[in-house]
């Protein structure tokens, strides 16, 4: 089974893109809704998915109980795909991921927006800042990675699994997080370059949140150490 999660809060505009491309391409697709306000709710009921409305706060809150229902309903075989809901994933790039991932016998497969530079509809600071907090992670967890805020990420539903108990973030760290549980997991992760085009709608990802995430980011960055040195002490 093949399954894919997409985050909402308003973004009615680009569902309407999104949902006729993907719909018949997975066996289910979830929308996890954080309270939009706009017609998300009603777009999506025009279409075969699962419509979920979060209880929690924040994308990580989310994708969090996404993943819970999930394990919960027993929706644990085969592979499971979370991309933003603002149309700047290919979706093709996600069918290659899942097959990647069989063929390969992968746990996750990170889709990465910068493996030919900076692209022409991201801004350059936001480059520049996923480029340092990707390099300090890759040191901090002795693995390189490019892209480690990318909003596509392929897995099997046990990685999903192994993630659900590790994850605790509730926002838009929530990538970082993932990474490094990935990391302590020892799950085979692996970088796949992907396209990224222009958002359709208003990214969500506020002035406040980015604060946010300088303190939460380097917090999370922290803890890696003790973490990481535990794993080696029991010899993982
Ligand atoms: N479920 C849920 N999704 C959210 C929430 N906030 C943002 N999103 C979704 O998370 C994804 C990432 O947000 P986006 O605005 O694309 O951030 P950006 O890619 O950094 O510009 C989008 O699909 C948003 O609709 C939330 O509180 N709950
Ligand atoms: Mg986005």
């Amino acid at each position: 089974m093949n399954i894919l999660i997409l985050p909402t809060f308003n973004e009615e505009e680009s569902l309407k893109v999104m949902l006729p491309n993907l719909i018949d391409k997975f066996d289910k697709v979830l929308i996890i809704d954080g309270n939009s306000t706009d017609n998300t709710a009603v777009i999506s009921g025009e279409f075969d998915v699962l419509f979920r409305k979060q209880k929690g706060l924040g994308k990580g809150t989310g994708i969090r109980e996404a993943w819970r229902y999930l394990i919960d309903t027993g929706m644990i075989i085969g592979t499971v795909s979370i991309i933003d809901a603002d149309n700047t994933c290919d979706i093709m790039d996600v069918l290659r991921a899942i097959e990647l991932i069989r063929a390969d016998n992968l746990d996750i497969v990170i889709g990465n927006r910068l493996a030919s530079g900076c692209p022409d509809v991201m801004p350059r600071f936001s480059c520049f800042i996923n480029w340092l907090v990707s390099l300090v992670i890759s040191i901090r967890i002795r693995k390189r990675l490019h892209d480690v805020q990318s909003p596509f990420w392929v897995m099997t539903a046990e990685a999903m699994k192994i993630l659900a108990s590790g994850v605790r973030a509730s926002k838009f760290e929530l990538e970082a997080d993932m990474t490094i549980q990935s990391r302590y997991a020892k799950l085979r992760v692996i970088e796949m370059p992907i396209g990224y085009r222009e958002r359709i709608g208003e990214t969500k990802f506020s002035i406040g949140l980015r604060f946010r995430n300088l303190l939460v980011i380097p917090w999370l960055i922290l803890k890696i150490r003790g973490g990481l040195r535990k794993s080696d002490e029991n010899g993982l």
